[in-house]
């Protein structure tokens, strides 16, 4: 990747590289202007969460893959960080999948759109994917929502059944559950609106996840999904570790 040093062999090279991956990013005007804050955020839960996947965020992926794999109609939301962060991944995620991408984002200008759809574009050309790219001509509307984050198209967000929604804003992901959706959330905040609002809660770093998603559709893990899943067990998990890792890191 064009102007990364650093090792493989480095502790954070991980960390390093998806900072790197949004530098290109905000570079080629995909990115919101608080797109490094809100990453900033995820860092510091992901430190205390060892930057690795804990078990509870295992299952939870489990969870989501069985969600997308048994849906009538499953779509991957995708914003200026997931793009930028795991753009290719979710992509190759959605053609084994053959369920459909859609842009959409909080901070919706024409620029930040057509730089997002050019990339996923381009991903999907060199990669040979089987992807359909939604979010260019959005002709519907979530209910309960004000101004331009609202517009989605009726084929991919709004006839969805099952949503995977990286790093969500709290109001959208609450009018998604309402319009009855089984929301999939990506969010290293256990504590957020978002992931709490959310059916399915992953807290864990979003390539880590989509990664694992991934590899888990790759491998045909196929599995109902739970009937009697808890979220919330699953956000107090994450909590649980942190603070142990806080009392531990303390000693
Ligand atoms: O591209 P847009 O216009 O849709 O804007 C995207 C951002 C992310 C800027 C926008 O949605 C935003 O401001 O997000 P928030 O409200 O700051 O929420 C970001 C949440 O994602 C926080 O709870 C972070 O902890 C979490 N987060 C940040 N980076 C990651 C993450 N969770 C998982 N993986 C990450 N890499």
């Amino acid at each position: 990747m064009s102007g990364f040093a650093a090792d493989k062999s480095h502790p954070r090279y991980q960390s390093l590289l998806m900072r790197h991956r949004l530098e290109l990013a905000a570079k080629a005007g995909m990115l919101a202007d608080s797109a490094l804050i809100a990453h900033g955020r995820g860092e510091a839960y992901d430190y205390l969460l060892g930057e690795k996947t804990i078990p509870s965020a295992h299952d939870a992926t489990m969870e989501a893959l069985a969600q997308l794999q048994n849906a009538n109609s499953a779509v991957i939301s995708l914003n200026g960080n997931a793009i930028a962060l795991a753009g290719m991944e979710l992509m190759q995620l959605a053609s084994l999948l053959q369920i459909p991408v859609e842009v959409n984002i909080f901070y919706r200008t024409p620029e930040r759109m057509s730089a997002l759809l050019n990339h996923l574009s381009k991903i999907k050309s060199d990669n040979e994917l089987d992807v359909e790219i939604l979010g260019g001509n959005p002709n519907a509307k979530i209910p309960g929502l004000e101004g331009p984050r609202a517009n989605c198209c009726k084929s991919g967000i709004y006839d969805s059944d099952v949503i995977l929604v990286p790093l969500e804003d709290g109001d959208r992901c609450e009018a998604l559950v309402a319009m009855g959706k089984t929301v999939l959330v990506i969010d290293l905040n256990p504590l957020s609106r978002s992931a709490k609002m959310g059916s399915v809660t992953i807290v864990d770093e979003l390539s880590r996840v989509a990664n694992n998603l991934l590899v888990g559709a790759m491998q045909k893990i196929t599995r109902k999904p739970s009937s009697n899943y808890d979220n919330s067990q699953h956000l107090q998990a994450a909590i649980d570790y942190i603070t142990s890792t806080l009392s531990s890191k303390g000693k």
